[in-house]
C-alpha cells in the first residue's frame, strides 16, 4: 500500500503551489532557447530601439540612452506555450512604461506590435506593456543577456507566453488595432495568457 501511494503522488502534477500555468512543466535550471532566426550578433554601438506609430513623440533611443532611463528589476516566472516554465528568474531593464511616457500614445491608440532587429514581429494590446507589466531587459539573472535569448535587449512580457518577449527587440509601433505578427500569423493565439491556455487561435 505504501509503495502504491508512493507511485501514485509521483505521477500527480506539482502545481509548485499554484505557480505552474495549466499543461506547463517545469525546466529547473535548463533555459531553452527557440528561434525562428540565426541568433544574429548586435553590437551596442549602432543598436536603437524607437517607440513610434500613434504616438505624439515618435522617440529613438541609443544604447547610452536606454541606459540612463531609470532601471528597474522583474523576479519571478516565464511560461513558454512549448510547455517549460523557468521559476525565479531576474531580469534588469526598463519598463515600458518609461518609454512609453516619453513618446506619449494618442488616445485612440490601443495596440502595439513589437519589432527585433531581425524583422520577427509580435502584438500585444497596449494595456499589456503598460501598468508595470513589461519591460526592455539587457540583465538575466544578473548576466549580461546572452546573443541566444535576445541580447543586447529583448521584450520581457512575463505574464503572458514567452512569444510575446520578442528578442533582439528594436522598437514598439503603437496602433489603434490589432495587427498579427509573427507567431501569430502561423496560428498562434493574439493575446496569449498562460493561465488561461491561450495557445492557438480560438483557445
Ligand atoms: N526575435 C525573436 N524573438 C522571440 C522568438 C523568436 O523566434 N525570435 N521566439 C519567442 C519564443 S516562442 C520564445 S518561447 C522565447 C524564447 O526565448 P529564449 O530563447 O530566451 O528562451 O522568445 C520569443 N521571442
Ligand atoms: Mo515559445
Amino acid at each position: 500500500m505504501a509503495g502504491f501511494t508512493r507511485g501514485f503522488t509521483g505521477k500527480r502534477r506539482d502545481d509548485h503551489g499554484g505557480r505552474l500555468p495549466p499543461g506547463q512543466y517545469d525546466t529547473g535550471s535548463s533555459w531553452p532557447v527557440l528561434s525562428a532566426e540565426i541568433t544574429p550578433h548586435i553590437a551596442t554601438e549602432g543598436w536603437t530601439f524607437t517607440v513610434d506609430g500613434l504616438v505624439e513623440e515618435p522617440t529613438t533611443w541609443s544604447w547610452d540612452d536606454l541606459q540612463a532611463l531609470p532601471h528597474s528589476t522583474y523576479a519571478g516566472d516565464i511560461h513558454c506555450v512549448t510547455t517549460w516554465s523557468k521559476f525565479d528568474m531576474t531580469f534588469t531593464g526598463v519598463s515600458v512604461d518609461v518609454l512609453l511616457a516619453a513618446a506619449r500614445p494618442q488616445a485612440s491608440a490601443t495596440h502595439v506590435l513589437a519589432r527585433s532587429h531581425t524583422g520577427y514581429t509580435t502584438n500585444l494590446p497596449l494595456a499589456d506593456v503598460t501598468d508595470g507589466k513589461a519591460w526592455v531587459v539587457w540583465e538575466a539573472d544578473g548576466e549580461p543577456l546572452k546573443p541566444e535569448h535576445g541580447g543586447p535587449a529583448r521584450l520581457l512580457v512575463p505574464h503572458l507566453y514567452f512569444w510575446k518577449s520578442a528578442k533582439w527587440v528594436s522598437g514598439i509601433e503603437v496602433l489603434d488595432h490589432d495587427v498579427r505578427g509573427f507567431w501569430e500569423q502561423n496560428g498562434y493565439h493574439d493575446r496569449g495568457d498562460p493561465w488561461l491556455e491561450q495557445r492557438y487561435h480560438g483557445d
